[in-house]
């Protein structure tokens, strides 16, 4: 399970609207068992990780066990093909080893009982939590309607993410700008606000050398449309999706020009304090089957996404420069609080990167 797990990681970010499955085939060999098969979810949700694996193990299969980190699938689409409990049957599997079953209501259990009904054996819950971690925003965006979110902001040793006024600092260090680039592939959308594009200008593309993938869809929240179309982020519409997300007033004219620039605009509320409402937003995301989001800031829409139950994972980093004088605060006050609440976030990881200090912390409530 723990190989099937790694599997399934690898593709975080590659395939939504589906999650990030991982499968492994398993056969008793003379000494003890031998892995026959191996396959995830290809980019884009198809073919599933079972499929992969089957093909990978051929005529092995038969008889084996398959280690699969989400309940198999039953239902039947359009797009679909054979459903993988089908497939396992098929293939002659004996024994089904899943990690959780598959909250979407199409399945949510459904499938562990067909395959019970049909005679294999089937065992659940094995290294669920680590599963329920990966497929994290699969299970929100079926249970809840909003994909999950990740929430990171760097800092310098004094707590600043930002110079006076806005300006922009080079605060981490350089294998920490490698690790970004992983954390954005592995999220399905970059987000961030208006804000942060007008004061940095940033691409906000995937650069990993060796690595051949699907850059996130950029996400910008602007209740005005303020964005300026010499932008780098409008330059590159044509190569990676942008969506720009804006209140239900903002000027036509302003849409139109953005629209014929490649730009995909879309229209939600505001929310009380007047700008976009970040609930409405995330689930328009989700119907557009974005899973799972990363948004690079600002301390102002952590803080916003923290307060209203969002921020699910938020990482920071700290520097062990100072900035030396006053600046914009990166962990505002209302992030701060519900970080050091013991019952609303854990630290998952902490740790080193180059020279910069970094500590995960989850949503637990
Ligand atoms: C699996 N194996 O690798 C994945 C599954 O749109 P479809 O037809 O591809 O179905 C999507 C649903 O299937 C998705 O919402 C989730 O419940 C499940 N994903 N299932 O058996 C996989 N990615
Ligand atoms: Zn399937």
């Amino acid at each position: 399970m723990a190989q099937a797990l790694e599997l399934g990681a690898r593709g975080l970010g590659q395939t939504w609207p589906n999650p990030s499955v991982g499968a492994v085939v398993v056969q008793n060999g003379p000494d003890g068992p031998v892995i026959v098969g191996e396959g995830r979810t290809q980019p884009g949700g198809r073919p599933h990780a079972e499929a992969m694996a089957f093909e990978d193990a051929g005529a092995a299969a038969s008889g084996g066990t398959l280690y699969v980190t989400l309940e198999p699938c039953s239902h039947r689409t359009i797009r679909g093909g054979t459903p993988c409990v089908e497939r396992t049957l098929l293939a002659g599997v004996r024994r089904v080893v899943s990690a959780m079953s598959d909250p979407n209501p199409q399945i949510a259990g459904l499938s562990h009982a067909l395959l019970r009904m049909a005679g294999v054996e089937v065992v659940t819950g094995v290294l669920e939590d680590q599963a329920q971690r990966s497929h994290r925003g699969h299970v929100l965006r079926v249970t809840q309607g909003r994909p999950m979110v990740t929430f990171k902001v760097a800092r310098t040793a004094d707590g600043f993410a930002g110079g006076a006024g806005g300006a922009r600092l080079a605060i981490s260090c350089p294998e920490s700008g490698e690790w970004v680039h992983r954390l954005r592939a592995s999220h399905d959308a970059i987000m961030l606000g208006i804000g942060s594009v007008l004061a940095d200008d940033p691409l906000l593309t995937v650069r990993l050398p060796g690595l051949e993938i699907r850059s996130p869809v950029r996400v910008v929240l602007d209740s005005s449309l303020r964005l300026p179309l010499d932008a780098k982020l409008v330059q590159g519409a044509a190569t990676v999706p942008l969506w720009v997300i804006a209140a239900e007033d903002a000027p036509i004219a302003a849409e139109e020009r953005l629209v014929a620039a490649g730009v995909e605009v879309m229209r939600v509320s505001r929310g009380a304090d007047g700008h976009i409402d970040l609930l409405e937003a995330l689930r328009l995301m989700a119907t557009r089957g974005i899973t799972r989001i990363f948004s690079e800031g600002g301390p102002t829409i952590g803080e916003q996404l923290a307060l209203q139950g969002f921020a699910d994972e938020v990482i920071v980093s700290t520097s062990p420069k100072p900035l030396g004088a006053e600046g914009i605060v990166a962990v505002r006050p209302g992030l701060a609080a519900l970080l050091a609440d013991p019952e609303i976030y854990a630290v998952t990881q902490a740790g080193q990167i180059g020279c910069d200090r970094f500590e995960v912390f989850t949503r637990i409530a």
